[in-house]
């Protein structure tokens, strides 16, 4: 399906900047040629986006996505987790809600550690104007999404930023295609937000490609390259 841009209002739009962090771009866990969408995620940040947010994966150091913190287990080996019972406890009604099914985990190197420069926006991003939401801050949760852990115990506030200010339209970009900026999407797409993804200025851990039909057949929409929108009428100052 051809994407309508043309009926996009900035002032209705945000755009979601995924973990544009040190250790996604040069450090412990990079993605191959990240450093290439930077000039992109900045040209896009000169657009007048109603809210511009910058997320962070942002780990305490005992975080169990992490591989050191499971005896015998290596980087990339996959564990199977379950919803922490402190924070089940938490939930209203817990006894009446249906039960919530363990998780695949992946085991990452350790990465974007809370205050740690791994965890800080790689220099060159123009990430001044960012407003900063924080993802993965809960040791026994992973995180992918910037909205809502996968069993929906944590939540960043994201989507009520973007409700408050009447935001219907977002454009994700960012690290990592295949993980975070994938999550990410298909979480803004299930809570009602017409939901773009910009491929040139996105980079995945696999080759494989999957994502982005994964996201196509969930809605989301793929701009194939950041010019499109820098050259849209209804953006331009
Ligand atoms: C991410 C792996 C582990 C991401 C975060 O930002 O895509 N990937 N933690
Ligand atoms: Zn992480």
């Amino acid at each position: 399906m051809p994407v309508d841009l043309a009926s996009v209002q900035p002032s209705k739009s945000a755009v979601l900047v995924i973990d544009v962090q040190n250790d996604f771009v040069s450090g412990s866990l990079a993605v191959r040629d990240a450093e290439q969408i930077i000039d992109n995620v900045n040209a896009l940040l000169t657009l007048p986006f109603a809210l511009k947010i910058g997320t962070q994966d942002y780990h305490p150091d005992n975080h169990i996505s992490f591989a050191r913190n499971h005896t015998g287990k290596e980087v990339f080996e996959k564990i199977t987790i379950f919803p922490p019972a402190e924070l089940l406890a938490k939930r209203k009604h817990e006894d009446t809600l249906p039960a919530l099914e363990p998780l695949e985990q992946i085991l990452w190197p350790v990465h974007c550690v809370q205050n740690t420069a791994g965890a800080a926006f790689v220099d060159g991003l123009k990430h001044e104007c960012l407003e900063v939401v924080r993802k993965g801050c809960d040791v026994g949760i992973e995180c992918y999404s910037a909205f809502e852990d996968p069993w929906g115990l944590t939540n960043t506030g994201l989507e009520d930023k973007l409700k408050s200010k009447g935001i219907t339209d977002v454009f994700v970009v960012g690290l990592a295609g295949d993980y975070c900026v994938k999550s990410t999407a298909l979480d803004a797409k299930k809570h009602g937000f017409r939901t773009f993804v910009i491929r040139d200025a996105v980079k995945s851990v696999s080759d494989e490609g999957t994502e982005w039909i994964e996201m196509d057949e969930a809605g989301v929409e793929i701009i194939d390259t950041t010019e499109e929108l820098l050259t849209l009428k209804t953006f331009s100052l």
